[in-house]
């Protein structure tokens, strides 16, 4: 009982601080002390969450006085690699949705005047983080980085740190109950401690302002109680060197004007960009580029931008299981590359963040999502605050990331009136995040006009700068040979984004073009998709659905699916199927027809 009574306080206190996560921190910055986390972590499976009221975050001993009998023990327990989810790392874990416990010792030098973060790249879904015993805090959302301090919880030589991470589906969680990809549990990227001086720079944005190629604007948040009077914003090889003040919150905003070479597509030229303030510097690899609507254009750099796209969940190709490694980023880009990409759909979720730094360096466009996706709770208060954390952080972690040109606030979500009031809500807080970033949704409500006419019609629209349609005419319903007397329009005139269609066809299954489920069925419907897309009006890119197979766990067909979407151009394990040469000979027709 009384082991009862203190684990309820212990956790009313814990609940109170529920976004003790401190602010948003770049972790991953180059020149930034850090050390890493990564590797072999003790791992408990706890399906019960024994480990709650058993308290394994203290990792006590019998020799500890007063434990009692102890039930659990980290290091007689297996271990699980992080970064990395649970599920393809362990047979019997591949279909676990619940708690496990992480245990990793690491011995630490302290530094005086220095303050220390620990960082996660992400944990799929809510995380427990416990120091030395001590809770730190606790974390919702399984894609977006976080951190605690622990500046005065380290200790001097050996600590433990304990993550509960669980994957457990929730009705109000976001994503909810329901989605098309596999809930891959874990640590699945980075941890890592980062040390700072006392007085540091959290957080800035260093972009041209919103059209303006020869200026930039921007903002730098330093953190500290004794602040430097000083801050400086440096492009070396520009020769910029400018000196700001900060104001009584640490904040400096900042305009000026900024002769550079512009990042594209074609030339994606990234500046060493260098931050100081105090005992801190900060270097950064950043691209200058504008991105804006005109009409029904997308317009990069003041030019008209066909958006030749591809969607990607964030899945390893070969190995399985989600994707962490810029090993894994690259084989996909080069995919995408290959099929004469200019711009990649990171769906359905915020990717690994060498994602985006990969994409920054070779010049690929990015269409990054949170996971409000498909039916969430949209009444309840607390489902939109962890959507609007997800985007905050999503926006927080990659806003000077000039691949990155769309925030996407949603996909398929069901017309209802809560859900227009909670997606409008995130549509305001990402203008007021990131201002130089266009909005977006892939959206998929549509009203007949007559048999062969559809309209994209749904009022979330009103809230976008670009719409982004989602229809699986010739598969869901319909022959592909449908698309030829199939014509769209849009209720509102602005860009329009047909942001998935497609088939599924395992590799290597033959057969005739009218055969759901070969690969020369995906192929024909291809053909006729792209014939009729290309004749939408206000028709300013797409991005089939998808790059590569990926599991599912709503997709059983034996044979064929075996827990894989495999609407993928690319097999699992690399192979090309037929579609994907017709996609390629799509997009080098529009990049001919372009350069003319
Ligand atoms: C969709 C969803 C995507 C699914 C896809 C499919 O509309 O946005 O997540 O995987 O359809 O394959 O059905």
């Amino acid at each position: 009982m009384r082991q009862w009574i203190a684990f309820l306080l212990f956790f009313s206190g814990l609940a109170c601080a529920h976004s003790s996560s401190s602010p948003p921190l770049l972790g991953n910055i180059p020149g930034r002390k850090t050390t890493s986390l990564d590797g072999a972590w003790h791992v408990i499976i706890d399906p019960y969450e024994t480990g709650l009221h058993a308290r394994f975050y203290e990792n006590a001993t019998s020799e500890t006085p007063g434990a009692g009998p102890i039930e659990y023990n980290f290091e007689a327990s297996e271990t699980l690699n992080v970064p990395g989810d649970w599920n393809t790392q362990k047979e019997k874990l591949f279909f676990y949705e619940g708690p496990v416990w992480y245990e990793r010792r690491f011995s630490y030098k302290r530094h005086e005047n220095r303050r220390v973060f620990v960082y996660f790249g992400a944990a799929n879904y809510f995380a427990r983080v416990y120091l030395n015993g001590k809770p730190l805090g606790e974390h919702e959302g399984g894609f977006t980085p976080f951190n605690f301090e622990v500046t005065s919880t380290l200790a001097e030589g050996e600590n433990f740190l304990v993550v509960e991470v669980n994957n457990a589906r929730r009705a109000d969680a976001v994503p909810a109950l329901n989605t098309d990809w596999w809930n891959y549990g874990g640590l699945t990227r980075d941890v890592l401690l980062v040390e700072v001086p006392e007085a540091f720079v959290r957080d800035y944005s260093v972009q041209l302002a919103t059209g303006a190629q020869g200026e930039i604007a921007g903002w730098v948040q330093v953190d500290g109680s004794t602040r430097p009077q000083t801050v400086t914003v440096e492009i070396p090889v520009a020769g910029i060197r400018k000196t700001f003040s900060p104001d009584a919150g640490g904040r400096v905003e900042f305009h000026f004007p900024a002769k550079l070479d512009l990042w594209s597509p074609e030339n994606p030229k990234l500046y060493d960009v260098v931050i100081s303030c105090g005992a801190d510097t900060v270097h950064d690899s950043i691209g200058f580029r504008t991105i804006e609507v005109k009409g029904t254009q997308i317009v990069i750099n003041g030019k008209p931008t066909f958006l030749r796209g591809i969607s990607m969940h964030e899945e390893a190709p070969e190995r399985g299981g989600r994707a962490y490694s810029t090993q894994d980023a690259q084989t996909l880009f080069d995919w995408a590359k290959e099929l004469g990409c200019n711009l990649v759909r990171l769906t359905h979720y915020p990717h690994n963040e060498n994602e985006v730094r990969l994409a920054d360096r070779l010049g690929l466009l990015l269409w990054s999502e949170i996971p409000v996706y498909w039916n969430i709770a949209w009444q309840n208060p607390a489902t939109l605050a962890n959507a609007e954390s997800q985007l905050r952080d999503m926006i927080a972690r990659d806003h000077n990331r000039a691949a990155v040109i769309f925030w996407s606030l949603s996909n398929e979500t069901p017309l209802d009136p809560d859900r227009l009031i909670f997606l409008q809500k995130l549509a305001e807080d990402a203008r007021q995040l990131d201002s130089t970033r266009l909005i977006t949704s892939a959206m998929n409500h549509v009203t007949e006009a007559g048999p062969n006419k559809r309209i994209l019609d749904d009022p979330l629209g009103e809230s976008l700068d670009v719409l982004g349609l989602n229809e699986y005419l010739g598969w869901y319903g319909g022959h592909p040979e449908d698309a030829d007397r199939r014509q769209w329009e849009s209720k509102y005139a602005k860009p329009l984004i047909v942001s998935e269609f497609g088939g599924e066809a395992p590799y290597g299954k033959h057969g005739d073009a009218s055969v759901p489920w070969t690969e020369e069925y995906q192929a024909n419907l291809y053909v006729h998709q792209l014939a009729m897309i290309r004749k939408i009006p206000g028709f300013a890119g797409v991005c089939p659905w998808v790059l590569m197979d990926f599991h599912s766990p709503r997709r059983l067909l034996p044979g064929i699916q075996d827990y894989y979407n495999r609407k993928g151009l690319v097999s699992n394990t690399g192979q090309h199927k037929l579609a994907f040469n017709v996609l390629q000979k799509f997009y080098r027709e529009m990049k001919d027809s372009a350069s003319k």
